[in-house]
């Protein structure tokens, strides 16, 4: 990584000023500044690194959490768990942190630890190809272009909304917005509007706004479960007492972490245990709503942990308001003024929003990444679905690391843990190209279908795929190739280090040479 340091500064100007056809050279392109990429970005400025450039297409950090500005948006992690460990934060002012302040959280670390200096904002990556005779990655940008050594790709899989294909929703003459994009210039106040989708996003949006509107219709496709959400503010005491002694929140951490942590027994191994969560959950029915007939729409058919369990105390109470209506009928088309369901019911409404989800495993990022022989991680992945190696690493994709790549996801606990997990290993990856000298790393083929197929076979009868549901979790081939089908723990012990023997590589001074020079492994000396 040496040879290829620019200093950050000159990589910024540099980058505003180039041809097409020129290019600044950075040791490490990470795509992406939220939780992954900032992360990322932090553990290589600990590591005593500069030649780093975060590309981010938004204008801050934040990603996800920038992103989702919708009234009501919060986590249904605990605070405490969510955020990284290096830098717990005492000022949360509830058990479960409000988007606002994860978001300034996100802002203040990227400013302690200086980050921003090393990010391209308002920039997109629209192409990121493998170019085999400098073994660096090209990567096109709509401002600038740039070469570098190792591509992180730290976009996040839900950063991409899913629009849902309705017929007649483009002539929609009033406001249509996806959760992820909330329009704040649209004033919900009085107006008759209508939300797609009953997720994560729909039952935290529903109840921020049903008391402003006129009239709200939720189209609800299936049922989800949804468990009481056991919040509450934070009392000075407590703040006080976590920042004078920061073991406390450690302490507070650890227990929510463990706490967490025996949900995966019923997730992955013994979904039998998970019926006692379902019998809360239609306890949390039972108490938020008394009409029958509504009970019976909003009770799901499907086993709870199937899809991802959601948390409120309000969600309930407001399908039992006076002004909203739980559509289960179905839409069959959107006209300029109306939602028409299949039962050839015509509800007018002023506004939609669409709380449809996010393109997960099949993102249009992977349509601009090329890898060798000019094959997009798309194609690629088209076959038998995204998989890779510990989530982070593809075969034919050498110098590329995720960090937060496919079966990395969790149902159950904070996603920053299996991102420092993933961070780990990419520091550890690029330790081991500076102290061999490596040009190039690529996973080999036979390690990653091994990595695979023993994780699809456990999958197999897990909730997920046992459960009875459809759910974001799969792909098109019916395949679990987001969730990680474990402990966290056991994530965090096998990214510990970068498993050099896992990979091909090739060393930089033959490469310099003659091109790609095998650099034997451990194995292959000893054989
Ligand atoms: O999206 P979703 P989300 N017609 O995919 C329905 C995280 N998150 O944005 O179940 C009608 O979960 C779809 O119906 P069905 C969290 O990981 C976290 O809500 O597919 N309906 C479903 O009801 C979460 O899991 C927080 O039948 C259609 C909904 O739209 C993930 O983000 C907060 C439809 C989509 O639900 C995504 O959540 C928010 C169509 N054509 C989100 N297409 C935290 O608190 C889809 N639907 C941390």
């Amino acid at each position: 990584m040496t040879r290829a340091t620019t200093s950050r500064r000159s990589t910024t100007r540099a980058s505003k000023s180039t041809t097409a056809d020129e290019r600044t050279h950075v040791g490490v392109a990470i795509i992406g500044s939220g939780f992954a990429g900032l992360g990322a970005a932090i553990r290589l400025r600990k590591d005593g690194r500069d030649d780093f450039l975060v590309i981010e297409r938004g204008s801050e950090v934040g990603g996800t959490w920038r992103d989702n500005t919708y009234p009501g948006a919060a986590c249904d992690v605990p605070s405490h768990l969510y955020s990284y460990s290096f830098e717990l934060n005492p000022n949360w002012s509830r058990s479960f942190s409000p988007q606002p302040e994860i978001q300034a959280y996100l802002r203040g670390v990227a400013e302690k630890y200086d980050v921003n200096a090393n990010c391209l904002f308002d920039t997109e990556v629209t192409l990121a190809q493998w170019d085999e005779a400098s073994s660096q990655w090209l990567v096109d940008t709509t401002n600038g272009n740039f070469s570098a050594d190792v591509l992180v790709g730290a976009v996040g899989a839900l950063a991409e909304p899913a629009l849902p294909d309705i017929k007649g929703i483009e002539s929609f003459a009033g406001e249509v917005f996806h959760s992820a994009r909330w329009n704040h210039d649209v004033s919900l106040e009085g107006k008759r509007v209508a939300i797609i989708g009953t997720g994560a996003s729909a039952i935290q949006i529903g109840p921020a706004i049903a008391s402003q509107v006129s009239h709200l219709d939720v189209y609800q496709r299936t049922a989800p479960w949804v468990m009481p959400r056991r919040d509450r503010e934070y009392t000075k005491l407590e703040s006080i007492a976590y920042k004078r002694v920061p073991y406390l929140q450690r302490a507070a951490r650890e227990a929510i972490y463990w706490g967490r942590e025996s949900f995966v027994l019923g997730f992955a191994f013994q979904p039998k245990i998970l019926l006692a969560a379902q019998r809360m959950a239609k306890a949390n029915i039972a108490k938020g709503i008394k009409d029958p007939e509504l009970r019976k729409k909003v009770t799901p058919n499907w086993q709870i942990g199937c899809k991802r369990i959601l948390i409120s105390n309000t969600w309930y109470p407001m399908l039992a308001q006076d002004n909203v209506d739980l559509v289960t009928d179905g839409i069959a088309e959107v006209r300029p003024n109306a939602i028409v369901t299949k039962d050839g019911t015509v509800r007018e409404v002023d506004a939609i929003i669409v709380a449809t989800g996010f393109h997960v495993t099949d993102s249009p990022t992977y349509e601009r990444i090329v890898g060798v022989g000019g094959r997009t991680l798309a194609e690629v992945w088209q076959e038998k679905g995204q998989q890779a190696y510990k989530g982070a690493s593809v075969a034919g994709f050498p110098n590329m690391l995720f960090v937060v790549g496919p079966n990395t996801g969790l149902g159950h606990s904070s996603m920053v843990y299996m991102i420092e997990s993933h961070i780990n290993y990419l520091s550890s990856a690029l330790q081991e190209m500076d102290k061999h000298g490596l040009a190039t790393f690529e996973v080999r083929e036979d390690r990653q279908r091994s990595f695979n197929e023993k994780l699809q076979d456990h999958m197999d009868s897990t909730i997920w795929t046992t459960g009875g549901c459809a759910s974001w979790y799969l792909d098109a081939h019916g395949n679990n190739t987001t969730l990680w089908p474990s402990f966290t723990f056991v994530f965090r012990q096998m990214t510990r280090r970068f498993d050099r023997e896992a990979y091909r590589t090739t060393a930089r001074s033959d490469q310099a040479e003659r091109g790609l020079t095998l650099v034997p492994t451990k194995e292959e000396v000893s054989a």
